[in-house]
């Protein structure tokens, strides 16, 4: 595992109250309680979905903020009438998680109009007037096809999990796409996946069908853990779990479980603490309220976690990963002194 910095400021929110009436010392119009900011999602579900709405709600208690959740459910054309419903709540912001670009820019253009600021977290609206939240994908992807080939050489034949149209999805296939040619020996044999309500399942039954018909495939990359998750259950029912290995994005306590189980083809994974995105992206959007600059890339940097990393140093939780990380229970992005009250 790597480790990086520690600021006293995760331990500490624990401890913080909400401040209900108003952050003390805090521009307007946090200087009162209740300002409204909105979270509309576009998956709902999932270990990482849950987790950063999680670290997104329990941001906006210690800020005082009445967070309003919309959950959009895989359908693109909901995530837009929620955004709507957003703007005629009167929010002061809104926090747009994920979704396809198209479907959202000019209702989010619609919100900044209205006065409303807009933060996006991995998904580009492409606009200038709204900052970008990310997981630095292309790093994310690089560590673990590093790891992929620290441990397999630079020459075998890999299946790849991949949906195109979702922005952190598409960044670390850039990368995925580098290494193929910088490491002529990795041949992408398959290629498949599937975002949906059962994106595991799915991605399982697709798994098996490739793998069956590839018995060549000693590594998959999928990066995202839902996919590995799915390529994890395909890999058991076929009984392969000591023959392909599989590298990942993201992690949750049910994911280190997975990782860390005796036999386990899921030997590595790169993320970030999702809850932490979470709060990453409802501090922005308050600074933007507050007429403060959050900057427009927004990154929250992803850790590599083996698993001979995580199994060595006992870790069995995210909340132990967090303790034992500290880049991993922390970011310093999107920050202000008002803001660590
Ligand atoms: C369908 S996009 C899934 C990814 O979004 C977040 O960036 C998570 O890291 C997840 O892998």
């Amino acid at each position: 595992m790597m480790f990086g910095r520690l600021t006293l400021a995760a331990a500490l929110l624990a401890a913080v109250p909400a401040f209900a009436d108003g952050l003390p010392g805090a521009p307007a119009p946090f200087d009162k309680g209740g300002v409204k900011l909105a979270l509309v999602g576009y998956i709902s579900g999932g270990d990482f979905f849950e987790a950063f709405q999680s670290g997104a709600v329990r941001q906006a208690k210690a800020l005082g903020v009445d967070l309003r959740i919309f959950p959009g459910k895989q359908d693109a054309a909901l995530e837009r009438e929620q955004i709507e419903q957003a703007i005629n709540l009167n929010v002061k912001g809104i926090v747009i998680d994920h979704g396809l670009p198209e479907s959202l820019k000019d209702v989010a253009q619609k919100a900044l109009d209205a006065g409303i600021k807009v933060v996006a977290f991995d998904v580009n609206l492409d606009n200038p007037k709204i900052p970008q939240v990310e997981q630095s994908d292309h790093l994310l992807a690089r560590l673990a096809l590093e790891q992929a080939i620290k441990d397999n050489g630079s020459t075998f034949k890999a299946a790849y999990v991949y949906v195109a149209g979702f922005a952190p999805l598409d960044r670390r296939d850039e990368t995925w796409t580098e290494f193929k040619t910088k490491y002529p020996g990795i041949q992408e044999v398959a290629r498949f996946g599937a975002v949906n309500a059962t994106t595991a399942a799915t991605v399982a039954d697709q798994a098996k069908a490739v793998l069956r018909a590839h018995p060549e495939i000693t590594v998959v990359f999928a990066p995202y853990d839902e996919f590995a998750r799915g390529v994890k259950l395909a890999l058991n029912e076929l009984g392969l779990t000591n023959k392909v290995k599989v590298y990942s994005a993201d992690v949750s306590t049910a994911d280190i479980r997975e990782i860390t189980e005796k036999g386990s083809p899921w030997v590595a994974t790169v993320a970030t603490n999702p809850a932490v995105v979470g709060a990453v992206s409802i501090r922005a959007a308050v600074l933007a309220v507050a007429g403060q600059d959050p900057g427009h890339n927004i990154v929250v940097e992803p850790t590599l976690l083996t698993q001979d990393g995580l199994r060595k140093a006992g870790v069995a939780t995210v909340e132990e990963l967090s303790a034992k990380v500290p880049a991993f229970g922390h970011s310093p992005a999107a920050t202000a002194a008002w803001l660590s009250n």
